[in-house]
């Protein structure tokens, strides 16, 4: 019995074979696309699978995603979707997430746009400085990724507001849940953060009628999935001078198009979905366990919740 390694985005494929081999040393590890007997595959390893793709292995026991993220394979309308799904829920991954929001962060929170506009300009000019207690940020999902980052805003002493899908209670985070949660959440938040999963409840959360509920000069980092914008709306907001700036590092179409209009936006920084990479020599150990936990019968780790959508 093998497992399938499968992905066109990541290139360190050969990090893989040699940190699950070298934990589960008679794992047979197929890389797309010498796949073999498509009976022999037991586990597929995947990112981002065509659509179809999994149906094809009658013996698929496992499907683990190789990211945090499940939406690249809960959208395959032929998924057998009764097959246990896990994801990677990594530190590495945590705090490469936490760096990146909060680099973007502390560019609004300090000003920084402003200041290059105005080195442009060659222009010397002090602007008012709030305190970090005075900058209010909301953060879309306080899972494993917004909760770390609440709690590092926490530490630097920003005034953080969370949403979830059910009520959560952290200490120094004003937590709000549901459609009237969302509403307060945005009216009181300056910076708002998307780190939700992609599923049917949160595609284009960030909308024409969401951008218009956060006070003006608000702005936007996205470094969750490009289907939670609506790029158009987005788009309209900053051209009206409603929303200051956005950071986006996901896109509904990657890599984004040259001819995207978001590429030579003022207001726009683009990262090209790199806020926080899976890395097989952290994240192989977890892959390697879930796979020996299968094969004991044991329950496995980073479930995820396929009917929820993650
Ligand atoms: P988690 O599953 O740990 O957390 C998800 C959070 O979103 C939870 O707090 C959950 O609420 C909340 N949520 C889900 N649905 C809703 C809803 N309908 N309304 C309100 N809140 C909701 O995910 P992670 O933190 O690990 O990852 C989040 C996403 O980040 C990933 O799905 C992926 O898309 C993206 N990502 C992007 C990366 C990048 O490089 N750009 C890298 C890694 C991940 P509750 O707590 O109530 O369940
Ligand atoms: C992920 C991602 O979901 O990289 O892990 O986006």
């Amino acid at each position: 019995m093998a497992l399938l390694l499968k992905t066109e985005v990541f290139d360190r494929l050969d990090f893989w074979v040699r940190e699950l081999t070298q934990r589960v040393p008679d794992l047979d590890v197929r890389v797309w696309p010498d796949v073999g007997p498509p009976e022999d595959i037991e586990y597929a390893l995947v990112w981002k699978p065509e659509p179809g793709d999994l149906k094809r292995y009658p013996n698929l026991k496992v499907i683990l995603s190789m990211g945090a993220g499940v939406d690249h394979i809960l959208a395959d309308p032929e998924l057998p979707r009764d097959i246990p799904m896990t994801r990677i829920v990594d530190t590495n991954m945590t705090e490469n997430m936490r760096d990146y929001v909060l680099t973007h962060i502390l560019k609004y929170h300090r000003r920084q746009p402003e200041y290059d506009a105005q080195q442009a300009e060659r222009v010397w000019r002090e602007l008012d400085q709030p305190s970090a207690a005075e900058r209010r940020v909301g953060i879309l999902g306080l899972g494993e990724l917004g909760g770390a980052v609440a709690a590092a805003l926490k530490f630097l002493g920003f005034t953080v507001a969370g949403w979830s899908r059910g009520p959560k209670s952290i200490a120094g985070v004003e937590c709000f849940h549901g459609a009237d949660g969302l509403e307060q959440l945005l009216g009181g938040t300056e910076i708002l953060v998307c780190l939700l999963p992609l599923t049917a409840e949160t595609r284009g959360i960030i909308n024409a009628r969401t951008l218009a509920a956060l006070p003006r000069g608000a702005s936007l980092i996205n470094a969750a999935r490009g289907g939670h914008v609506v790029k158009a709306d987005l788009i309209a907001a900053l051209d009206s001078g409603h929303i200051a700036g956005a950071t986006l590092d996901v896109f509904d179409v990657e890599p984004l198009p040259e001819d995207d209009p978001l590429w030579a936006h003022p207001k726009v920084t683009i990262t090209p979905h790199i806020a926080a990479i899976t890395d097989p020599l952290s994240a192989a150990a977890q892959v390697a366990e879930n796979i020996l936990r299968h094969r004991r019968g044991d329950s496995l780790i980073n479930l995820v919740d396929t009917r929820r959508g993650y």
